[in-house]
């Protein structure tokens, strides 16, 4: 049984070695990015078994993709090998350290072609959580309506579904995004948005008055993320801050969401409560923007119990 699976694009990165405006760069690393295989990652980096449903092209892309997640010991099965469409990447470029700015070439890409059909229920039904992203509902309404597909399946068989909406403005409206996740967070359990995706959904206030309003959109569990101030935790009960754990300075910011909701789905199937499984989310993350890539700076579980002495019950 996998302790967690998710569905969505993942897609190459080129990133420059330098910082400075893309046009000058000469010297670039590849790696792999997209929000659902980050979140597998940070999962199998934490001891648990994850796997990932999606789509790469019948190229060279697709075969590092496929070859990389699976060497992080991510559950490649279900994931489509399509000779109709490339894989997609992106370009990343840091104006300035920790400045990032992100070119998408990724339209018509094999990830993008998922569809429900692609969604085994039993894959999932076998599963302990499903994680979902708003990116994948962004890339068109077969991909959406593979996320609908998943997250009802997760709900029919009593499986906790986490969803962050990682807006992207590059790829829809504020709108269109706000339509598709309110059809989705009636299946969700734990919701885990920015401040900006708050205020998408429910408009403006302090973390408790949006806390409180995205309580009543579905979800029992609502972790609103405010940046570099840290993490509000908000269940029908109470609304804790959880802060954010400083470390080192950021190299790239790109990811720390993601090892946000893999740190706290990973305490969560560890057994730990919300709040201790929310400050490993913020550990994870404060260790992902100190290296260049999404998942790169993440340790192994074993690392990290061993150079941080968290709380006794992380140890579990
Ligand atoms: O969350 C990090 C992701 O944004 C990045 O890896 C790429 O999934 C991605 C996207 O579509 O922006």
């Amino acid at each position: 049984m996998l302790d967690l699976v998710t569905l969505g694009e993942s897609l190459l990165v080129f990133s420059p070695i330098q910082p400075g405006p893309l046009r000058y760069a000469v010297l670039f690393t590849k790696s792999v990015a997209g929000a659902e295989t980050n979140v597998a990652v940070v999962i199998t980096r934490m001891g648990l078994r994850a796997g990932w449903i999606g789509r790469v092209g019948d190229d060279e892309l697709g075969r590092y993709l496929l070859s990389s997640i699976r060497g992080e010991g991510v559950d490649t099965s279900r994931v489509i090998v399509d000779p109709e469409a490339p894989t997609g990447l992106y370009l990343k470029e840091a104006r300035r350290p920790g400045e990032v700015h992100i070119y998408y070439y990724r339209k018509g890409s094999a990830g993008s072609r998922l569809g429900p059909q692609d969604v085994d229920p039993s894959y999932i039904a076998n599963s302990r959580a499903l994680y979902v992203s708003g990116i994948t509902s962004a890339l068109g309404e077969q991909c959406h309506a593979a996320v609908m597909k998943a997250v009802q399946t997760a709900q029919e068989h009593n499986i906790p579904v986490y969803f962050d909406p990682n807006y992207r403005s590059k790829l829809w409206s504020a709108d269109a995004a706000r339509r598709a996740w309110l059809q989705l967070l009636p299946h969700c359990d734990v919701l885990l948005p920015s401040t900006e995706e708050a205020q998408i959904l429910v408009g403006a206030g302090s973390p408790e008055e949006m806390a409180q309003r995205l309580l009543r959109l579905g979800p029992r569990l609502v972790l609103l993320k405010t940046g570099e101030e840290g993490v509000w935790d908000a269940s029908d009960a109470s609304l804790r801050f959880v802060g954010s754990p400083r470390r080192g300075h950021v190299v790239d910011p790109v990811g720390a969401g993601d090892a946000f909701s893999g740190g706290f789905i990973a305490g969560q199937l560890r057994g730990l409560d919300a709040l201790e499984s929310a400050r490993l989310g913020a550990l994870l993350a404060s260790y992902a923007v100190e290296a260049l890539g999404d998942t790169q700076g993440i340790p192994t579980y074993k690392e990290l119990t061993e150079e941080v002495r968290l709380a006794s019950d992380v140890h579990r």
